[in-house]
């Protein structure tokens, strides 16, 4: 029995073949696939706006696309101005930006500027729909340093097939600041974007969406890793040190990155901008709509794989549902090669490497004024088995025992108050948990200070089964009585099954 690249295009799986038919498993070594990583790495176009009466306008269209992963199939997508994702969009802090969307679908949508403090009406939330057929207008002034954002649907039920089918792009801002730091920053030559996606597909080629129980509960999970829209990816280095800006744009899986030689890399950035130090990591956890910035060094001539790596065996958890829940998850998480690096075009050694960079905003915990706490669920309890007892359509998902209800406000929360939200997960599986509007500092993850990868400003932080994680933020420049921001677990099939809740800031 042999298997060729097309059948395994066909059957692939993320599991390290582990869900393919015993018998085939062994036939496919992993060196052997490893020479499949032969699609050079698709990169976005870099969208800087047009000057118009001092402020950077974006025109911006959601359009349907045909796009073509898989060499022998054409697989119908979603974009903006493209077929499948967005391009990056890069501004300057400071800038009055200006984002005309037009919705060229079928269906109504939203465009959520995920990272950014901006006015709640401004934020393409499950509030700002725009219509088939209609343009939506987003104006604010870019407040926040040198980051990574991105932008995605926030279509309410519907953000998780509509970023699946490609509704997502990346967001930079740049400051003076980090011009001054001589990081890698040409775009596409040392400054290199990898939006992480899993795809299903059926035999068609099209995309296979949330067919199953599973599917709803745990999550979509895909069997084909995409980097940037390229399946297979492999990555020609120019530079010798190059920055990846890295976005966990998966519905819901979680990547726990690393070289395949576990070599070391630096981390510089979290989710809301730079760290004060370049951290040294060997491997790297990002959740659903989580970013990091690193540097890695390639040396003339090398190869080096990035995969993904089994996540680490949390303790505790317990017996029961949540032991077993947490076992067979454990179970089914396998390595997979994510994207092949090639340094041939690499003639000498990195020369430089920064020591400090850009001190992050910090509050003391004394400076808040009150702590609000919200726990993570999932209808645990209601039944015996996995499908009866465990998402429960659209009731299971709640926060604080609510499901998201856009009547509803959750939290109103005064303008300039720093507050700690403490975030507890009494479900059996992790959740990445999102607050719109303000970028926050964790303070501690179970009574323990986070680690230094973690020592940054963030928006999305990844709850364990089980953890008690504590944040201190700021709601600053924006208040609006009428118009909320979302919070919510960046699991997207969680979000649109209830996951999700309304705070209003109020001055
Ligand atoms: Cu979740």
């Amino acid at each position: 029995m042999t298997i060729d690249r097309r059948q395994f295009l066909q059957s692939v799986t993320l599991g390290g073949f582990g869900l393919l038919a015993p018998g085939v498993q062994q036939l496919v070594a992993a060196a052997e696939m490893d020479s499949w990583f032969q699609n050079p790495l698709a990169l976005p176009p870099l969208e800087e706006g047009r000057l118009i009466d001092g402020a950077r306008r974006f025109d911006l269209a959601l359009q349907y696309g045909v796009s073509n992963f898989l060499g022998d199939r054409p697989t119908p997508t979603v974009g903006i101005n493209a077929n499948y994702l967005g391009p990056v969009l890069r501004v300057q802090q400071g800038d009055d930006v200006m984002f005309r969307v037009t919705n060229r679908l079928s269906e109504p949508s939203t465009l959520h500027w995920h990272g950014l403090n901006l006015p709640a009406v401004m934020d393409g939330g499950p509030h700002q729909v725009i219509a088939p057929g209609k343009t939506w207008s987003s104006e604010y002034k870019i407040r926040q340093g040198a980051c990574t954002q991105w932008y995605h649907s926030h279509m309410y039920h519907r953000t998780g097939i509509q970023v699946y089918f490609g509704l997502a792009g990346l967001f930079y801002i740049d400051d003076k600041d980090s011009k001054n730091l001589n990081l890698p920053s040409q775009y596409s030559v040392d400054d290199i974007p990898l939006v992480l996606q899993d795809r299903s597909f059926n035999q068609d080629g099209s995309l296979r969406y949330a067919s199953s129980m599973h599917d709803r509960m745990m999550g979509m999970m895909g069997q084909t890793m995409l980097v940037n829209g390229t399946a297979f990816a492999r990555f020609e280095a120019q530079k010798s040190l190059t920055r990846f800006r890295i976005l966990n744009g998966s519905n819901a899986r979680i990547y726990n990155l690393e070289f395949e030689d576990q070599r070391e890399f630096l981390q510089i950035a979290t989710d809301g901008g730079l760290l004060a130090q370049p951290v040294k990591m060997r491997s790297s956890i990002l959740s659903p709509g989580e970013r990091i910035e690193i540097l890695v060094e390639f040396a003339p001539g090398e190869s080096v794989m990035l995969r993904h790596k089994p996540l680490p065996r949390r303790p505790g958890g317990g017996g029961g549902m949540m032991g077993m829940m947490s076992g067979m998850m454990a179970a089914n998480d396998r390595p997979f090669p994510i994207m092949r690096c090639d340094a041939s075009r690499v003639t000498s050694a990195a020369q430089r490497f920064p020591t400090q960079l850009i001190k992050p905003r910090n509050w003391a915990y004394n400076e808040a004024v009150r702590t609000r706490r919200f726990n993570l669920n999932m209808g645990m309890g209601m039944g015996m088995g996995m499908g009866m007892g465990m998402g429960m359509g659209r009731g299971g998902f709640s926060i604080n025992g609510k499901s998201m209800d856009i009547k509803r406000i959750d939290a109103r929360v005064p303008l300039g108050d720093i507050e700690v939200w403490e975030i507890s997960n009494t479900s059996p599986m992790a959740h990445p948990f999102h607050i719109h509007d303000v970028q926050f500092r964790i303070i501690e993850r179970d009574g323990r200070p986070p680690g230094a990868s973690e020592q940054g400003l963030k928006d999305t932080v990844l709850v364990n089964s089980g953890e008690r994680v504590r944040l201190i933020m700021q709601f600053e420049n924006y208040a609006d009585a009428k118009a909320p921001y979302m919070f919510h677990c960046h699991i997207l099939e969680h979000e649109d099954a209830g996951m999700m809740g309304q705070f209003v800031v109020v001055s």
